[in-house]
């Protein structure tokens, strides 16, 4: 095909893979025409445009909410879809058990009857993308094809997208493929498909957020988790951030919670009044990529430019960083609409507005059964609007990672934080992770199930494996982080949160950046060491410490459930499971039946 040119006629590229590539892939979906795109101002400025024409994207109020748009997506399409995404490996085992397999040449052709012609009439934009910083050994370059200019806006905030990405790229073959359709967005022609091996994706039928956006959930976790084994880094569900003390001192941590479970507000903490002087700061709020450096410590870059955040429950208390960044140069995605053209969502600041728009575009009224915002409503927003983003966030080398988190949403057995006594135990927290379910994926809501490493729907190869690699790790580091287990959403009998959660959580983070730097005490638990009364600072919180000790507590006959539970979840995962891991949870159980038998009867 004819190199395209910039504005002055120069080629944007003479990449001969990538040039062939499009060709092939615009013969099959026959565009009516293709758009490189370039990352300008001028063509956000086009693109948003034509959107607004279109209906695409609504403006919303310019002097409240400047360069902000709402985009209202198709009713059946809201979230990710995990019945229909699928890792394409040459075998079903290299997949493994907790991933939806399909055989590479049966996925190509599938969709590939359903790519031809899906761009009639359509444009092409062509999304050239870096994710990570331009310049790091560690960053990975993508282009995604795509019918939606909402896509090619998203992608503009979430990554670095445009000239720079195909200048980096220069003569190399060494680029993800990434195809996207929206076709009807009609779920029954609706597939997220992963090729690992191929470094290409395919998703047709959805115009949804981590279904649409390749870089994100398909490159930097499922295609990115696949090269992480094979190129022995991490490529990990996690936010990152840094903690300042007063003295300046710095400790960077990286944390794993489950889709809608806490990262973007965990990233984005500003600690209560007690906590004077202290200050986080974000480097990323959804993915981490990590390596070991050569002081023998994990390093970790954030591989994404920009937040696709839940809207609902953020607000001036929960989260007044995010409300900051969330004020101007902003996409919403199915929020409700205000009648000043300002958005709402659920646990906003203020009364409820009488009247509103729903996210469906219809009327509603306050009081109303259904909710005017979609649970899993968004929002996208470049990282730079962050005001607690840290000035390390592109740092080509990464962050140097002291303490690793797992949490989920647990409303019992899970006490409030735990360290485990060394690597293999934490990588034990890690791989048998659970959380209620969430508005994040289609599906019931509320229902306890194993998220591994956060990463149940985002691993790209066998689950077994991946918990392999990450015990491999250990060798590799000198200095390896410190882990723990946290949960800041364990219920009382009333059903209320025992923990109040957000700013608050900074307590359990000074805990953690303490036992970390070996400075605090703690009490060791069959399963790990919890702090002990005086060890989490509590003063000035505004709860009664029987909640607290409610939270923090270890039920014996609870974890006693839980052990079994996850010995049912190991037996799922077959022959690739380590064994030490079982082995773990059997000693665990004996330590649990000695304790009990050794308690003093009441
Ligand atoms: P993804 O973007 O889906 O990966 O989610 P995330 O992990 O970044 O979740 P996020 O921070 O957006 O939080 C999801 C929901 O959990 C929001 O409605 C928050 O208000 C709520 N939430 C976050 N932190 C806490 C907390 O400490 N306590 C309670 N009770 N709720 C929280
Ligand atoms: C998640 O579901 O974990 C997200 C949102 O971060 S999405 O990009 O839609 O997957
Ligand atoms: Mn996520």
């Amino acid at each position: 095909m004819q190199p395209p040119t910039d504005a002055s006629g120069k080629p944007l590229t003479k990449n001969q893979h990538l040039l062939q590539w499009v060709d092939e892939m615009a013969r099959l979906t026959k565009p009516e025409r293709i758009v490189w795109c370039d990352g300008s101002e001028e063509e956000k400025h086009r693109l948003t445009e034509e959107s607004v024409a279109k209906g695409v994207l609504l403006p919303l109020n310019q002097q409240k909410l400047p360069n902000c748009f709402l985009h209202r997506s198709n009713t059946n399409d809201v979230a990710r879809v995990e019945q229909l995404t699928f890792i394409c490996t040459p075998t079903k085992d290299e997949a493994g058990p907790t991933n939806n397999w399909m055989a590479p040449a049966e996925a190509y052709k599938k969709l590939g009857a359903l790519f031809d012609g899906s761009m009639k009439g359509r444009t092409m934009y062509v999304i050239p993308y870096v994710m990570g910083p331009i310049g790091s050994k560690q960053s990975k370059i993508g282009v995604e094809l795509t019918d939606s200019a909402y896509v090619v806006l998203n992608m503009r905030i979430m990554t670095r997208m445009g000239q720079a990405a195909l200048k980096l790229l220069g003569e190399s073959n060494d680029f993800n493929r990434g195809l996207h359709s929206t076709l009807d967005i009609n779920p029954e022609r609706r597939f997220i498909c992963h090729f690992p091996q191929d470094n290409t994706i395919w998703s047709v039928g959805s115009g949804y957020g981590g279904n649409v956006l390749l870089g994100k959930k398909c490159l930097a976790l499922r295609v990115g988790s696949y090269l992480g084994k094979s190129e022995g880094w991490l490529a990990e569900h996690m936010l990152i951030l840094g903690v300042e003390s007063p003295e300046g001192e710095m400790t960077y941590v990286a944390a794993a919670f489950p889709s809608a479970c806490g990262k973007t507000n965990f990233a984005m903490m500003i600690p209560p009044k007690r906590f004077k002087g202290w200050k986080i700061w974000t480097v990323g709020d959804d993915i981490a990529w990590m390596r070991v450096g050569a002081d023998g410590r994990l390093y970790a870059i954030n591989p994404e430019a920009g937040y696709f955040g839940v809207a609902p429950g953020t607000n001036a208390t929960t989260n007044p960083n995010a409300m900051e960044t969330v004020s101007h140069d902003t996409i919403f995605t199915n929020v409700a609409l205000a009648k000043d053209g300002t958005i709402w969502w659920e646990g906003m600041d203020g009364e409820t507005p009488d009247e509103l728009t729903d996210w469906t575009g219809k009327p509603w009224k306050k009081g109303s059964s259904e909710k005017a915002a979609h649970p899993n409503s968004r929002f996208t927003s470049p990282a730079t609007n962050n005001p607690a983003l840290s000035k390390f966030s592109e740092d080509p080398e990464g962050v140097p990672i002291s303490a690793i988190i797992f949490g989920g949403r647990r409303a019992t057995t899970v006490p409030l934080v735990m360290q485990a006594f060394n690597w293999m135990n934490g990588v034990f927290f890690g791989a048998t992770l659970g959380s209620e379910t969430t508005a994040a994926a289609t599906g019931k809501v509320g229902i306890v199930r194993r998220d591994p490493f956060a990463m149940l729907p985002f691993c790209g190869y066998n689950m077994g494996s991946y918990f392999a690699h990450w015990l491999s790790m250990q060798a590799r580091m000198a200095n390896p982080p410190k882990i723990f287990l946290v949960n800041w959403f364990r219920k009382g009998d009333d059903g209320k949160f025992l923990w109040p959660g957000f700013g608050e959580n900074m307590r359990v983070l000074k805990w953690v950046v303490d036992r970390a730097r070996l400075r605090v005490g703690g009490q060791e638990t069959p399963f790990g060491w919890v702090p002990k009364a005086g060890d989490l600072d509590l003063s000035g919180i505004d709860i009664p410490h029987d909640k607290v000790d409610e939270a923090t507590s270890v039920n014996l006959d609870e974890w006693q459930t839980e052990l079994d539970s996850i010995g049912e979840f190991f037996k799922t995962l077959g022959p690739s499971l380590p064994k030490v891991l079982d082995l773990h949870r059997q000693v665990s159980l004996e330590r649990l039946r000695i304790l009990r038998e050794s308690q003093p009867r009441a």
